[in-house]
């Protein structure tokens, strides 16, 4: 199989982290993947037509994508255990609200990066970051009691974009007034596959 990918994508990141988890690391071989929304001649667009990453080729099937695809066909091969029937519903949900952390956190790099200065919008930046400021409340309160326990999906997912945010939105300090979910992240993120999949080592 071929993973393309960016270490700095927090997407790309949440599978690294699934393949390290559950002892996959050595099936993949990882291609180098250069994507922007205004880029049209990355290699990963011809096996994903919205031109993201991350996207898995395999021997057996076509290109998978997104990362809540490739993730969950990741651990399938492997037994399912991050995806425990008891809690899927649960667990989906805060797969998606990580997810929306990212999505929203990437949104305001790009506008930085790909728009030009004079049509950038600072109103549409800080709505970004209140779909992020919202997302993160929920997590510390709502959510935090599935951030205990045995490994999930919902846990990675929640790790990969508190990850994103140090590395690109430090300066919006996330972890004040949310204790309880910055001593989880604290821990989380010693874990070998943390370690092992930092976007700024
Ligand atoms: N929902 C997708 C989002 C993937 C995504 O947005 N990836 C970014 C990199 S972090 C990307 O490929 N951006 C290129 C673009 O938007 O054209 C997933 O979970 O895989």
């Amino acid at each position: 199989m071929q993973l393309y990918h960016a270490a700095a994508s927090p997407f790309v990141r949440k599978v690294m982290v699934v393949l390290h988890e559950t002892g996959q690391v050595d099936d993949v071989t990882v291609v180098p993947a250069h994507v922007m929304p205004l880029e049209t001649k990355d290699a990963a667009l011809s096996h994903n037509p919205l031109g993201k990453i991350p996207v898995l080729t395999r021997n057996d099937g076509p290109a998978l994508y997104d990362s809540r695809v490739i993730c969950r066909y990741l651990d399938a091969r492997k037994g399912g255990a991050l995806y425990p029937e008891a809690r899927i519903w649960e667990l989906l949900t805060l797969e998606a609200t990580a997810d929306g952390i990212m999505d929203a956190a990437v949104l305001m790099v790009y506008e930085g990066r790909a728009r030009p200065e004079d049509k950038r919008s600072e109103a549409w930046v800080e709505a970004q970051w209140g779909k992020v400021s919202r997302a993160l409340d929920a997590v510390d309160g709502l959510w935090i009691s599935h951030l205990r326990g045995r490994l999930s999906i919902g846990q990675i997912a929640v790790a990969c974009a508190l990850g994103y945010l140090d590395f690109r939105h430090a300066d919006r300090n996330w972890r004040s007034g949310r204790e309880a979910l910055a001593a989880w992240y604290a821990d989380f993120a010693e874990r070998p596959s943390m370690q092992a999949t930092r976007p700024d080592a």
